[in-house]
């Protein structure tokens, strides 16, 4: 009776349709062997790839989803082990000897379109060590990619699609992989999840995992105080910008408990001893009085007195006024990031970004009445730009007059509309995603060839240098070890300065 019992809660476990029919890709696949995973730990290696092209020694942060399906995995009892590649110093013969040391049965590479050279590369070297290592992989760019995927990494057995820490851990708890949803196998896209709409599931970070304590992760510029970490408190973004790539989250917006965003606070500050934590959410401010329950936690939790806050809001008068600022500053947030991308208003129409240069002017002044500092991030070569838009973008930055500024050269990721958009205009000039990564240009517009962009963008932080000298210096203080680094960064942004 005890065993049926047992069989039962195999089954039904976690909603997970339990199967015997595991391989069902076939022992030519590659994939004899591990099929046989029910009711056994798991042995899982989880890699964070190195990006395409990095000028970084360290990851900024360890990897959210890496963390939450390591900690998953680990509280299920299965044996999980993190790499960083580029925080770990971990190169690919690195990489074979934890293959051959640690055997996994599953490994799991997390991917974005910065990654894509160092992820192929590794889901290559598993399959060459032994072929009956599970190969899954996740992240923004399988998500974009879907079944091509698998044109792209002949290695690769597994993608999931969206969220995947439920699809995750039913394959590693040996769902029949034929019918787990979310997921591509065998070059078959499997029916879609659906967004998960509590999230109260999410466990609390496990950064013994990643070895957090030895404090290399840098955090995101500018680092208030160290260490630093990073929480998601919502999921989701209803805006429309068309160069994001929403094929994670989606447009449905899903909000944490604010009781339980506040234990991953003290988690974090208690056991990891964290004193600055970024929200990384879409928009902080998208929900007002969420929002203003978590600050308000916060301030009666005391947890302003040791630890300070940044977070993304966004610029619109409907979402953002004086008050919530000064509850903001109350509970202890120093750093705003507005994502303002252009001081030319066609180009905010244009790339759907739903704000006015009026909104973006009065956002500022308002913050910085309250006493909280401000990045403004902008984009360059989104369609329809011109000198005088870039113009217009250095003029609206100064007079913004922010703590911390920057702008990134525009990307076509995978499944946006900016995608179709410059593919359809002939515009995209490298359509190789290992080309891609975070300083060079990939695209033209109807005005600007690739060198004019890389001219013109660079003249914006040329008309910043004040503003970035004055943050270096007072980080130098705040963080002496930091001096040599950020030196190198101001040294090459003024030599390294393309002349026409
Ligand atoms: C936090 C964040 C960062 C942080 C930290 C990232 C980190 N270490 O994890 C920092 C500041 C370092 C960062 C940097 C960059 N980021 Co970023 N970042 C985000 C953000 C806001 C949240 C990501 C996150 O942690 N989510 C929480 C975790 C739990 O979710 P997740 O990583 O998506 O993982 C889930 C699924 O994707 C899936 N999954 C992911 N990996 C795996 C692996 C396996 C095996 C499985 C089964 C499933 C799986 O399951 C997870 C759980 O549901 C997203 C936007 C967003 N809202 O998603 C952008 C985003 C990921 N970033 C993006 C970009 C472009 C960058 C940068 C390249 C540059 C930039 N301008 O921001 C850099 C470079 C990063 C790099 N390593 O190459 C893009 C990626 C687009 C793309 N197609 O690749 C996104 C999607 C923003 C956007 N909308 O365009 N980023
Ligand atoms: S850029 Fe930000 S506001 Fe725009 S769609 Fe993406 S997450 Fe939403």
């Amino acid at each position: 009776m005890k065993i049926l019992w047992l069989y039962y809660k195999l089954r039904t476990a976690g909603g997970v349709q339990y199967s015997a029919k595991i391989n069902s890709r076939g022992p030519e696949s590659g994939l004899a062997g591990c099929g046989n995973f029910m009711a056994k730990s798991k042995k899982i290696l989880l890699v964070n790839p190195l990006e395409n092209y990095s000028p970084r020694k360290y990851d900024m942060y360890p990897s959210g989803a890496l963390v939450l399906m390591g900690t998953m995995a680990h509280n299920k009892g299965h044996s999980v082990k993190i790499v960083h590649q580029l925080t770990d110093g971990v190169d690919l013969t690195e990489l074979g000897n934890i293959l051959s040391v640690f055997k996994p049965d599953i490994v799991g590479i997390t991917m974005n379109t910065f990654q894509t050279f160092h992820a192929r590369k590794i889901s290559e070297l598993v399959k060459k060590t032994d072929k009956n290592i599970l190969v899954v992989t996740g992240g923004p760019h399988p998500s974009a990619l879907k079944l091509k995927i698998f044109e792209d990494f002949p290695c690769v057995d597994v993608a999931v699609i969206g969220e995947g820490e439920a699809a995750f851990m039913e394959i590693v708890e040996g769902g029949d992989l034929s019918v787990i949803p979310g997921i591509c196998f065998n070059n078959k896209m499997n029916p879609q999840r659906p967004a998960a709409m509590n999230l109260d599931y999410i466990p609390l970070p496990n950064l013994n995992l990643v070895n957090f304590s030895r404090n290399k992760f840098t955090g995101a510029e500018p680092v208030g105080a160290y260490p630093t970490m990073y929480i998601m408190a919502s999921r989701g973004c209803p805006f429309h910008c068309i160069y994001c790539n929403k094929s994670v989250w989606g447009n449905t917006v899903r909000f944490r408990r604010p009781e339980l965003i506040l234990e991953e606070i003290k988690w974090l500050h208690e056991k990891y001893g964290v004193k600055e934590i970024f929200f990384q959410d879409d928009t902080f401010n998208l929900n007002r009085e969420w929002a203003e329950q978590v600050f308000n936690l916060i301030i009666a939790n005391g947890l302003n007195r040791n630890i300070i806050y940044k977070t993304p809001f966004r610029v619109n008068e409907k979402l953002v006024d004086k008050k919530l600022l000064e509850l903001a500053k109350k509970a202890g947030f120093w750093l705003i990031f507005y994502g303002v991308e252009s001081g030319n208003q066609e180009m905010l129409d244009k790339m759907k970004k739903g704000i006015t240069i009026r909104e973006v002017k009065r956002a500022f002044e308002l913050t910085h009445s309250v006493g909280l500092k401000t990045i403004a991030s902008f984009i360059v070569g989104l369609p329809g730009e011109t000198k005088k838009t870039i113009e217009d973008t250095f003029n609206l930055q100064r007079e913004l007059k922010p703590y911390f500024t920057g702008s990134s050269p525009a990307i076509p990721f995978p499944d946006t509309e900016f995608e179709k958009i410059v593919i359809e205009k002939g515009h995209l000039l490298i359509y190789n995603h290992d080309e891609y990564c975070l300083d060079k240009f990939i695209v033209r517009t109807d005005d600007l060839s690739k060198t004019d962009l890389e001219y013109y963008r660079l003249d914006i932080p040329g008309k910043l240098r004040l503003s970035y000298l004055k943050w270096v210096l007072a980080d130098s203080f705040k963080n002496p070890g930091n001096i040599i680094k950020r030196g190198k960064k101001f040294f090459n942004l003024l030599v390294n300065r393309p002349r026409k």
